[in-house]
């Protein structure tokens, strides 16, 4: 109550002030937070962190959003104000929607859980292209109005008004037509001094500082800003062949896609995977690589490649959802049932839970046997008739289509029946042990 009465009394100008001020460090926060958060290669350094970065973020991001609840009642007068500045205007506008579409697309991936997964998407659509044009505009916005710039700018005017200073009289200009030849050149000198600031380009100290500053920025974020759209709009799953054509891994003979694979029955996949990892990308040779099951089954096996390969395969079309909001949709996978494995394996009545090793020796995840008699549960082989490339987990990985992909172990190499819940990788720090993604619920 004491507070909100000393916000009140505050002059209006004074109320802005902080508010714009609170903005800005809530935005750099914000910008910090998110951008550590979407590098997927540093997942795994950030461990639980990660978790706790996540809901930092969040909170950063509610507190923005109260901050334009703050600002909403003076945006009128601010607006009148400003009237005769376009530029200004221009700013309040642009900032504005910034702020509103970061908000709303946050609360959408916040609130993920109770939200089709398409929401999900585009909310990430939207909050990444909001921050790839917001954060650099912000960073320029800071320098073009910094007190350095504007000390600059005060530099200018000082000159420009030493310029325009009419010179000292000089009486040799009075002088009769008898002047001398030195007269003369100094004449020349001075009336070609004249012709050569004309010939300057009118551009200033501070407005060329504030062409470099936004040059650079564009330098230094414009191709990665690049690839990224590119990425995003492509739905045509080009990213897919372009991490194949980068693959580290030597697996021969290669897999002989079925039919079904091979004519890609879903279409062909729909987005485009982020890598993730939480090591080194491990690669693998069909040389070394194995394959193995084991713990309280009847009859454990370890396969090599050319084995491996001769064990029955299905296909499927399935979605792919990522608990940060992304999904590709309409993956077309090739593999051997999880079902069909542990029958084979025959499980033994104490087992309990299926435990996944990644060949990367870090990541490891579980299933409790019901969860692993869904028919869609896989060790995925190929990907839209072709092998799993290295960086989304091949040669072999596992996909959970009905749970959040961190339970799509990559690079599996090995599958162990327990008798204990294991909790793996993600959920040890801190994500939900229920992966489950949110399906439309019928009749209930
Ligand atoms: N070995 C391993 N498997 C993993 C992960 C990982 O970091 N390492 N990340 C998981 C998460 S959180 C997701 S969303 C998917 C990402 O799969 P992709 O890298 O093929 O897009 O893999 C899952 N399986
Ligand atoms: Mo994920």
């Amino acid at each position: 109550m004491d507070n909100k009465r000393s916000w009140l009394k505050h002059s209006f100008g004074k109320r802005l002030n902080a508010i714009h001020s609170w903005n800005a460090w809530i935005l750099l926060l914000l910008a910090i937070t998110g951008i550590v958060l979407s590098i997927g290669a540093i997942r795994g350094d950030l461990g639980g962190f990660r978790v706790t970065l996540k809901e930092l973020h969040i909170y950063l991001g509610v507190a923005s959003i109260l901050l334009i609840a703050l600002y909403a009642p003076l945006l009128r007068k601010h607006w009148r104000q400003i009237r005769t500045q376009p530029s200004r205007r221009a700013n309040l506008v642009f900032v504005l929607a910034l702020l509103l579409g970061w908000g709303a697309s946050g609360v959408v991936l916040w609130q993920f859980r109770h939200l089709p997964p398409a929401w999900n998407n585009t909310a990430l659509l939207i909050h990444d292209l909001l921050t790839w044009v917001g954060v650099p505009y912000a960073v320029y916005h800071a320098i073009s109005r910094s007190r350095w710039l504007k000390r600059q700018q005060r530099l200018d005017q000082a000159a420009a008004a030493a310029m325009a200073r009419p010179p000292a009289a000089q009486p040799a200009a009075y002088a009769p037509a008898a002047a001398s030849a030195a007269d003369a050149a100094a004449e020349r000198t001075a009336a070609q001094a004249v012709i050569d600031a004309l010939k300057k380009s009118p551009i200033t100290r501070a407005s060329f500082l504030r062409l470099a500053a936004g040059l650079l920025l564009v330098i230094a974020v414009g191709p990665a800003f690049y690839r990224w759209i590119k990425g995003a709009f492509d739905t045509g799953g080009n990213d897919i062949a372009e991490v194949a054509s980068q693959d580290g891994n030597r697996m021969i003979p290669p897999p002989t896609p079925l039919p079904d694979s091979a004519a890609v029955i879903g279409g062909g996949a729909q987005g485009n995977f982020r890598v993730y990892t939480v090591t080194d990308i491990p690669a693998f040779s069909s040389d070394t690589w194995q394959f193995a099951i084991s713990g309280l089954v009847e009859r454990p096996n370890v396969w090599n490649w050319e084995q491996f390969l001769a064990l029955k395969r299905t296909v499927q079309v399935s979605d792919f959802h990522c608990v940060t909001g992304w999904s590709v949709n309409k993956c077309t996978w090739e593999g051997i049932p999880l079902k069909q494995m542990l029958a084979a394996a025959g499980v033994k009545p104490s087992a309990k839970y299926v435990k996944f090793y990644s060949g990367d020796k870090v990541y490891t995840d579980a299933l409790s046997l019901d969860q692993a008699d869904y028919d869609d549960v896989m060790v995925a082989v190929m990907l839209d008739g072709k092998p799993i490339p290295q960086q989304l987990g091949g040669p072999v990985r596992l996909i959970v289509p009905k749970m959040f992909a961190y339970k799509s172990v990559k690079w599996l190499q090995a599958i162990e029946l327990i008798d204990k819940e294991h909790i793996g990788y993600w959920e040890q720090r801190g994500y939900d042990n229920d992966a489950w993604v949110w399906v439309p619920q019928e009749g209930v």
